[in-house]
């Protein structure tokens, strides 16, 4: 297997200058001609060859400056083709043909056809599968892109850019020329034909510039695409008044398609997604799935900047565009929904993915120096600890400083493909500010511990607090650095007011920013007239564990007034957590579980707040998973035990509070005809978690029964079956909603994925059986990547006691279906395997087992390379 090391970068011998592309679009048989104009590097060696990739291409024809080439001037193979003796003045012109077989392409990366529809993904390394080329980001160039295909079957033929031209050809086939001004990398190349419904809108941009906007949906779907564009017009409102960035051709256009490795795509001007993150309507979409593709089609429609106009040098560089285009997502996020809200999901985000990731086998820097597989890379390091970098950048040089640095980005790098310090030299020299320390952030992996000590002296009105920082070693990074953490604190008054300090001393600060620098500093705060509650790391300002052994008096203090709300949150789920791994060690010791009454009503309280919005409650009430208290235990974990735990936890809390809940629960009646705003979300997300709570308590599954039926949204009836089958499992109540769910939906693969989710995530070790049998329901096909994460991702990620069966069947139903899946779609396998990274953390007994079904994996030498690269860092 290849490794790809940073180090080795350089530039290509040849420049590209523009490409042109015909493909004569056949179901079993598409030709692909490409003419490429390049010419030599100034400064390279003149005698150096060209040397194109490919992947599992056949050749069939190839000409310089239209004249056939001779067998001695080249190579060529599946994977690669190499020209020599090329002309001295450098410049020519290249055709060649290949031809390739998109229904047979199940990997779903390059040209693949599915449903009728012909689509492509390139990103990473897919344009390779399509033709011969320098695929690599830094190779930007002009395209314009010639289709032909039958028209009956395909009256839609779209790629990137302008459409210049149509024509109806012989034969029942038709044309459809684009050209794309502006330059760009070959994985942002994109083609869709096929017969697809259609909505379209217009925006218009600051400059007064007319856009086209369209959406295309499979036939019958197009009353759902509804929100999706209206998110689009707020995105691009929102991308002009907060960074000035402006759209620049004269149409935008997007394509759900159904089978898609991941979520979406941000090829230029022709956005492919993932259908789940376009269609929605209030009968087959959840509040979650309607802010999801709000921030989604956000998130693809901002890459048109970050990511399509400057782009990557190389693929190590991913978090230059990837984390910054996470950052400016969840900043849309903020602004269009609860900022507090949409913060502490991304704090739970972080902690439930990226750092279990990140103390793991597969931890590695959010830009890495080497890979064998790049699509391996597509991380929650690179994805959202990249953002939470962008992040602390805005919070050290403060939203003028970063815009300003950020302007200066899109001016000087336009047009360019960048490296991760550039992007950081750009707010060096727009504020002056030195981020030569900061940068070790990108370089160095692991999520750092934050130690906290702190004494008050009454006499001298003086805080001192002693910050430590150490950050456990990861895989090939052993010795750790002290990183520059921004941290945000916040001191509560017994008033519960917050308390300014008159001075602080003991390193640089802004405002109520901290900036720890080194491995201890001591910061002293003046001026503070009585002992402080202490809120360390408000707003999540840094991605670390703080560890703080902070008195009841003061947590409590904190859950109840302090206004920054993320970190009230943080710490009413804290004193949570630990009720429950306290309870889950006396499960296991065999001990009785008790809950203290302080834990419930503080739980209690924050649901009845009427001065907090509804969003925030329901997060609160929401207690933490049992793979947050696995995670959290970190070590030698039961899963039943935890299982026990929670549930003993959840009922006596319940309990306490059933008046509250079943009166939080029953508050859904009043709400009027539905609408996705996300205060009214809120709304129905209070009522949902008070349902579970009420349910617990009355331990009958009558209410959630009565609240399946009368469920009129797909938020309501999902909350009520996830109830019934998860705390009811088994009961007439359960069974019945389960199946008037599947029978009701049928003809509705996207919402089915719902309800294969449901069954693959109910507790117990018999949830194995009912996996294994749903994989013949009609409604599954395992070539769909939706419905393989649905059921099978959900069942080995998300059900912690049924995948952790105590005898190990589950791994050897999981590494079975692994293995045969890595033969159809290797990017899909090796993330789903993923799902494994943590095995080292289970009970002895477990552990053994899960290293064997690995193991097993492991010792067959046809592996894909993106699954081979998974299972031997698992298991190193
Ligand atoms: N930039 C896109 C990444 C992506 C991708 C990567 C590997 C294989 C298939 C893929 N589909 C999409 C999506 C994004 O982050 O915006
Ligand atoms: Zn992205």
């Amino acid at each position: 297997n290849r490794t790809v090391y940073l180090k080795d970068y350089r530039p290509t011998d040849f420049i590209i200058e523009t490409v042109d592309l015909v493909f004569d679009l056949g179901e079993t048989m598409t030709t692909v001609g490409s003419q490429i104009r390049m010419r030599r590097r100034p400064g390279a060696d003149p005698s150096a060859p060209l040397i194109f990739d490919g992947d599992g291409l056949a050749l069939s024809g190839l000409a310089l400056d239209g004249k056939p080439l001779l067998p001695e001037r080249y190579d060529s193979n599946a994977n690669r083709l190499t020209i020599r003796d090329l002309p001295e003045d450098g410049a020519f012109t290249l055709t060649i043909k290949t031809r390739i077989n998109p229904t047979a392409n199940s990997q779903l990366l390059g040209l693949y056809r599915t449903n009728g529809i012909y689509s492509t993904q390139c990103e990473a390394e897919g344009f390779r599968r399509i033709t011969y080329f320098y695929d690599r980001p830094d190779v930007l160039a002009v395209y314009t892109v010639t289709i032909i295909a039958d028209e009956k079957t395909c009256p839609l033929l779209l790629s990137n850019g302008n459409l210049v031209e149509e024509q109806r050809l012989d034969d029942g086939r038709h044309m459809a020329r684009w050209h794309d001004p502006f330059p760009k990398p070959s994985y942002l190349f994109a083609l869709v034909a096929g017969d697809l419904s259609m909505i379209e809108d217009r925006f218009k941009t600051m400059s007064g510039r007319d856009v086209t906007l369209r959406i295309y949906v499979e036939h019958g779907k197009a009353g759902r695409a509804g929100y999706a564009m209206d998110s689009l017009k707020r995105a691009m409102k929102w991308d002009e008044e907060r960074f000035g960035r402006e759209y620049d051709l004269d149409i935008f256009m997007i394509v759900a398609v159904s089978d898609f490795n991941m979520g979406a795509m941000e090829n230029k001007g022709l956005n492919i997604f993932n259908d789940r993150l376009i269609l929605a309507d209030p009968e087959t979409a959840t509040d979650d799935d309607y802010a999801r593709i709000e921030a989604v089609v956000a998130h693809e429609y901002f890459h048109n900047w970050t990511g399509n106009r400057i782009t990557c040098r190389d693929w190590f560089q991913l978090s230059l565009k990837e984390g910054l285009t996470v950052y400016r997502e969840h900043e849309f996020s903020a602004d269009e929904r609860s900022r507090p809200v949409v913060r502490v999901e991304e704090v739970k985000f972080l902690r439930a993915h990226q750092f279990p990731e990140d103390g793991g086998p597969l931890a590695h820097p959010v830009r890495p120096t080497e890979y064998v597989e790049i699509d391996n890379f597509y991380t929650t390091t690179v994805y959202e600890k990249g953002s939470e970098v962008s992040r602390m950048i805005a919070t050290l040089l403060g939203p003028e400083g970063f815009r300003k640095g950020l302007d200066l980005f899109f001016e000087r790098h336009d047009g360019g493909a960048v490296t991760i310090e550039d992007y950081l030299t750009c707010f060096e020299e727009a504020t002056g500010h030195d981020l030569t320390h900061f940068a070790l952030w990108y370089h160095q992996a692991g999520t750092p511990v934050i130690s906290v000590d702190s004494a008050y002296d009454e006499e001298k009105a003086e805080l001192r607090l002693t910050l430590g920082q150490k950050t456990p070693a990861t895989p090939g990074q052993r010795i750790k650095k002290p990183l520059h953490i921004p941290l945000r604190v916040g001191l509560i008054g017994p008033n519960g007011d917050d308390m300014e300090a008159s001075a602080i001393s003991g390193g640089a600060h802004r405002k109520d920013v901290l900036e720890l620098t080194q491995d201890e500093q001591t910061f002293v705060f003046e001026g503070i007239g009585a002992r402080p509650a202490i809120s360390v790391n408000r707003d999540f300002s840094a991605p670390v564990r703080v560890r703080f052994d902070q008195s009841r008096e003061d947590r409590l203090r904190i859950a109840g007034a302090e206004t920054d709300l993320v970190a009230r949150w943080d710490t009413v789920n804290a004193l949570a957590l630990e009720a429950l791994v306290r309870a889950a060690e006396n499960v296991k010791a065999g001990q009785p579980v008790t809950v203290d009454a302080g834990l419930s009503a503080v739980l209690v309280a924050t649901a009845e707040d009427e001065t907090l919005e509804p969003a925030f409650r329901a997060l609160a009430l929401a207690l933490p998973s049992e793979l947050d208290i696995g995670r959290e235990i970190g070590a030698n974990v039961d899963p039943d035990a935890i299982h026990t735990a929670r549930k003993t936890v959840i009922r006596a809390i319940a309990e306490t509070g059933c008046e509250t809940f079943v009166r939080l629960a029953t508050g859904m009646d009043t709400l009027s005809a539905f609408s996705p705003d996300a205060a009214s979300a809120g709304r129905r997300a209070l009522a949902n978690a008070a349902l579970a709570l009420a349910a617990a308590a009355e331990n009958t599954p009558a209410r959630a029964s009565r609240a399946y039926q009368a469920a009129d949204n797909m938020t309501d009836m999902l909350a009520a079956m996830r109830v019934l089958a998860h705390q009811f499992a088994g009961s007439d109540e359960a069974e019945d909603a389960l199946s008037d769910f599947r029978r009701r939906f049928a003809g509705e693969p996207l919402v089915l994925d719902k309800w294969f989710s449901t069954l693959a995530t109910v507790p117990g070790g018999q949830t194995l059986e009912r996996v294994a049998s749903l994989m013949g329901d009609t409604a599954f096909d395992e070539t769909n990547p939706n419905r393989v994460r649905a059921l099978i991702g959900a069942f080995a990620s998300s059900n912690p006691t049924g995948f952790n069966r105590p005898d190990g069947a589950a791994y050897d139903f999981f590494a079975d279906f692994i293995l045969t899946s890595d033969r159809r779609n290797a990017t899909l396998t090796a993330r789903l395997m993923t799902a494994m990274r943590s095995f080292e953390a289970l009970e002895p007994q477990r552990r053994a087992l899960a290293r064997k079904a690995i193991e097993r994996i492991a010792g067959h030498d046809d592996l894909s390379r993106n699954l081979r690269d998974i299972v031997d860092r698992m298991l190193k």
